[in-house]
C-alpha cells in the first residue's frame, strides 16, 4: 500500500489545502505536525531549497509547494477530479490560484501588519482583488462549478483565515454587504463536512493572529523608542 504523509502545521492555510485534497479524494495519509520555530532535520531534507511546510511524502518521494502538490494529488490518485478536465480550463484555474497566492496573500498582508497609508492602500487594494473574485464567481456555487475545485481549495483562506484575521486586526476586510456572492460561497464551503475536518480551531487561531499582533506591535515601539 502506498504511503502517504503531509508535514504541516496547524495553523497553515497551504498545508489544510494539501489535507482538503487529500480527504476529497479519499487517500489515507499520515500527519506529521512540524514546529516552525525548531524545523525538523527531516522537513530540512525534504524541502532543503524553501524549508517550508506543506510537505508531501508519496513513497519516500518528497513533493513541495502546495499548489504543485495538489496537481500531483490530482494526477496520482482517481476519484473525483479537483482541476478541469478542459487544458484552457485548467490553464483558467492556474490563473486564479496564482492570482490568489501572488496578489491576494501581499496586499491582505499589507492590511492586516500596518498601520496608516500602508495599511490604507493595502485595504483598497484588497477590496479590489475581492472585487474581482466575487465577479468572476457570479452565476456560480463554487470556483470549480457545481463541485469543489482547486481555485476553491486555494481559496480557502478567504473563506476561513480571513474571518478570524480581521477581528484581530479590527478592520473590515471582507465585508457580506460589499461581497455578497463570495460571502455565500464562503458558508457553502465552509459547510462541507471534509472542509470543516481540514480547519485549524478557530480560538486558537486568533490567539494566534493575536501574538503575531502583538510582537508586531511591540517591535514597531521599541524601534521608535
Ligand atoms: N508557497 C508555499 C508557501 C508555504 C508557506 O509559506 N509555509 C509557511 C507556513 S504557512 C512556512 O513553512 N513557513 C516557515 C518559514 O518560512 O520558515 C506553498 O504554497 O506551499
Amino acid at each position: 500500500m502506498a504511503e502517504v504523509k503531509v508535514f504541516g502545521s496547524w495553523g497553515s492555510p497551504f498545508s489544510r489545502r494539501v489535507e482538503l485534497a487529500l480527504k476529497l479524494k479519499g487517500v489515507s495519509y499520515e500527519y506529521i505536525e512540524e514546529d516552525l520555530s525548531n524545523k525538523s532535520p527531516l522537513l530540512l531534507k525534504y524541502n532543503p531549497i524553501h524549508k517550508k511546510i506543506p510537505v508531501l511524502l508519496h513513497n519516500e518521494k518528497p513533493i513541495v509547494e502546495s499548489i504543485v502538490i495538489l496537481e500531483y494529488i490530482d494526477e496520482t490518485w482517481k476519484g473525483s477530479s479537483i482541476m478541469p478536465e478542459d487544458p484552457y480550463q485548467r490553464a483558467i484555474a492556474r490563473f486564479w490560484i496564482k492570482f490568489i497566492d501572488e496578489k491576494f496573500f501581499t496586499a491582505i498582508w499589507k492590511a492586516s501588519w500596518n498601520e496608516g497609508k500602508e495599511q490604507e492602500k493595502g485595504m483598497e487594494e484588497t477590496w479590489e482583488l475581492l472585487t474581482i473574485l466575487e465577479n468572476e464567481l457570479k452565476g456560480k456555487k463554487f470556483f470549480g462549478g457545481d463541485n469543489i475545485g482547486l481555485v476553491d481549495i486555494a481559496a480557502s483562506f478567504i473563506a476561513f483565515w480571513v474571518e478570524v484575521l480581521q477581528e484581530v486586526v479590527e478592520i473590515k476586510l471582507s465585508d457580506e454587504d460589499k461581497f455578497p456572492t463570495l460571502h455565500k460561497w464562503s458558508e457553502e464551503f465552509l459547510s462541507c463536512e471534509v472542509v470543516k475536518e481540514c480547519l485549524p480551531p478557530k480560538d486558537k487561531l486568533f490567539a494566534f493572529f493575536q501574538a503575531r499582533k502583538k510582537a508586531i506591535t511591540t517591535s514597531k515601539s521599541m524601534v521608535y523608542k
